[in-house]
């Protein structure tokens, strides 16, 4: 396959990414000093984009590739590609879902745990000789409270599992009510946020998503109330957000994924009521390399002519 051009706009877990340049000829605009220079060059023999969840595809970049025929996302979410503009071009996108799912899951339930039972600071605590002084002020405890899942999909799913097993309640909120789940469905996130003690945000981003957790329903989520991200930035009011927590008009947050990524509000750094993580949900080896290969090999299988293996449009 190695006169398949492929162009890649991020890099990826290492060995799946060396393996893809050992199958195709891999052309890197992440590292091209003149972008527009080497699309120029090349633009016109790519028939294949790999992106990571950073990167966007918009309509610019594929119409400057006319043999495009497949974008294959190394990630679940697809809220980078245009894929309006993919389906009308006739596009095929491919992203890795369900092998992420049990460590994105893992880090939700650990980042709620770190923040109801203030884990971190309990670190900095005993770190920097505060235990010497007298005792951490107490935490909250986990089981028994309610916890709202925005966006009851196969990475909620495993959530309600672990948060279960940690005696939490589950109610969820998302589009319309799924048959055959058993957990309260809220039409409205507002009134889901009014009634839960965790508001777990697992839902794709994209426009549609884009700040619906907004400062009403931070203000519903309330004073004794946590909030936990680890779908997208692009979800969540960031300054309103940053307000809230700084006003005490919500008590919490766990925050995987921000808006502006790598960059986050400074203001929350001094907050010893968030823990934060640099978007590692799915960074684990074994996990990164499932998405990796699965990347890989949803382009293989196009290429060999064969139907892609998980196919978003
Ligand atoms: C990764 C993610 O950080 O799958 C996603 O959509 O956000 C994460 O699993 C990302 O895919 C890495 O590019």
């Amino acid at each position: 396959m190695k006169d398949i051009e492929i162009l890649s706009l991020g890099p990826f877990y290492a060995p799946s990414y060396e393996a893809m340049e050992r199958d195709f000829t891999v052309h890197k605009l992440w590292l091209a000093k003149e972008r527009d220079a080497l699309l120029a060059k090349v633009g016109s023999r790519i028939r294949g984009i790999q992106a990571t969840h950073r990167d966007k595809t918009d309509v610019g970049l594929m119409d400057a590739l006319p043999k495009l025929e497949i974008i294959a996302c190394f990630g679940v979410g697809v809220d980078g590609v245009d894929l309006d503009a993919a389906r009308q071009r006739g596009l095929i996108v491919t992203n890795t879902p369900e092998v992420l799912n049990e460590c994105v899951a893992d880090l939700a339930m650990g980042l709620t745990v770190a923040t109801l039972r203030r884990i971190s600071l309990g670190d900095r605590f005993v770190r920097n000789g505060s235990w010497l002084k007298g005792p951490l002020p107490f935490a909250r405890k986990v089981g028994g409270k309610t916890m709202g899942i925005l966006g009851y999909g196969r990475i909620g799913k495993a959530i309600a599992k672990r948060a279960e097993a940690f005696g939490m309640q589950i109610v969820y909120h998302g589009r319309k009510p799924q048959a055959e789940v058993s957990y309260k469905y809220y039409p409205k996130l507002v009134d889901m946020a009014r009634d839960c003690d965790v508001l777990m945000v697992i839902c794709p981003g994209g426009p549609a998503t884009h700040h619906i957790v907004n400062a009403e329903v931070l203000r519903a989520l309330g004073p004794e109330g946590t909030l936990v991200n680890v779908a997208r930035g692009s979800v969540v009011d960031e300054q309103a957000l940053v307000k809230a927590l700084a006003d005490g008009t919500l008590g919490a947050a766990g925050l995987d994924v921000f808006e502006d990524e790598p960059r986050v509000p400074e203001a929350l750094f001094a907050m010893d009521q968030v823990v934060l993580q640099p978007h590692v949900g799915s960074a684990t080896h074994e996990t990164r390399k499932a998405m990796g290969d699965l990347t890989v090999d949803n382009l293989r299988a196009h290429f060999a002519g064969k139907p892609v293996l998980t196919r978003v449009v």
